[in-house]
């Protein structure tokens, strides 16, 4: 047997194994053990490499040639394998991962707006044309926003304790925190913060300490607030009056003012809305009833004064309305204490839809 066919049997014992191997691996893992074995920096092949430089040049380019063509079989059977290896693992994956695309959607539960959001929407939505802007402020209040900038005397009924919710105050505090009210201690932060002209509306959660069929401990409100150089009585009539027709949607409803005391206006007035209660079923905008919906009036002096507004330059009107009731009145829910019970066959029935956005132009009362 001649060194070269001797040599040769070598290199195709060895190519026998490897590609041998290859082709039986059964991951990824063992190709690259493979691999290491053979062509890495110790491996087999890569030893007979080195044995090189002691051959006669002659023989070292036969051998040569032959190892590199034994190091480039044995490389293309391990890649042949990783390849095969991969499509297998993306066939598995994609038979695995299957996806019927032509099953029917799951059906969604929509959720639905609650009415007072609803009512709160529009309300934003109707003033918003008019120029107002949202203001906000915190539940949890001080005396002097809740109360004593808003000229209500110590000794006003509002703040009894049977009538307002007090928190127990930190030892060394002066006056306890309330809970506000109304919203009017947000129009109080914003006077104090702001330079006229301001045009807010101001939509909030709001406290009483009263619980019956027509009262809730807490409940919503939105005022309003206008305040510049020569706003008039005039305008606060044409906005409300304005505001009534669009959020019940009927341009001929009829409108009143009527003379009223609140602390923190002067003059004071509330606003009927004309309504019909024929067979005891109550109609807003026919008949010769009316229906209180709101207070109003211009700022009082005082309260410009308590809060930064010089009254010689500035003066303003302002306006206060319950949102239940006239949710109540708008969509015709029957009991106030149903707003609060987080029923959801009672939501699902007086809810909105919330792609249903309230604008003016697509009628509010949709
Ligand atoms: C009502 C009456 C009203 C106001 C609220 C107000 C606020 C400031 C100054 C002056 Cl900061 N007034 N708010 C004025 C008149 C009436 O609410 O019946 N609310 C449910």
């Amino acid at each position: 047997m001649s060194h070269e066919t001797r040599t040769s049997d070598d290199l195709d014992q060895i190519r026998d194994e490897a590609v041998g191997r290859a082709r039986e691996a059964t991951s990824t893992d063992a190709l690259e053990t493979l691999r290491v074995e053979l062509l890495g920096k110790k491996g087999r092949v890569t030893d007979l490499m080195k044995t090189l430089g002691g051959l006669a040049p002659e023989a070292r380019k036969a051998r040569g040639a032959a190892l590199n063509a034994l190091k480039d079989e044995i490389a293309r059977a391990i890649e042949a394998k990783a390849a095969a290896l991969a499509e297998a693992e993306l066939d598995r994956r994609l038979e695995a991962e299957r996806i019927d695309v032509t099953l029917p959607p799951r059906p969604l539960t929509e959720g639905r707006i609650h009415p007072i959001s609803q009512t709160i929407d529009e309300m934003v939505a109707i003033f918003g044309e008019m120029g107002f802007k949202v203001a906000e402020g915190p539940d949890i209040e001080e005396d002097f926003y809740n109360f004593t900038a808003l000229n209500i005397p110590p000794e006003h009924p509002a703040r009894q304790s049977h009538d307002t919710f007090y928190l127990k105050g930190k030892e060394g505090e002066k006056a306890p925190k309330v809970l506000r009210t109304h919203t009017s201690p947000v129009q109080v932060r914003t006077m104090l913060a702001e330079k006229p002209p301001i045009r807010i509306i101001v939509p909030g959660r709001t406290y009483r300490s009263d619980h019956d069929a027509t009262h809730s401990p807490n409940f919503y409100q939105i005022e309003g607030l206008v305040i510049d150089r020569t706003t008039h009585m005039g305008h606060l009539k044409g906005c409300l009056n304005e505001f009534a027709r669009a959020f019940f949607d009927l341009p001929e409803l009829p409108v009143r003012f009527r003379p009223s005391y609140f602390p923190f206006t002067e003059p004071s007035a509330e606003m009927d809305i004309g309504c019909s209660r024929a067979g005891g079923e109550l109609k807003i905008g026919a008949g010769g009833d009316w229906l209180e919906i709101l207070g109003c009036g211009m700022v009082h002096p005082k309260v410009l004064a308590n809060c930064g507004i010089d009254p010689d330059e500035y003066q303003g009107f302002a306006f206060g309305m319950g949102i239940e009731r006239v949710a109540m009145l708008k969509y015709g829910i029957p009991d106030l204490r149903t707003f609060y019970e987080a029923d959801l066959r009672w939501l699902r029935h007086y809810g909105f839809l919330a792609l249903d956005v309230p604008t003016l132009s697509g009628g509010l009362s949709r």
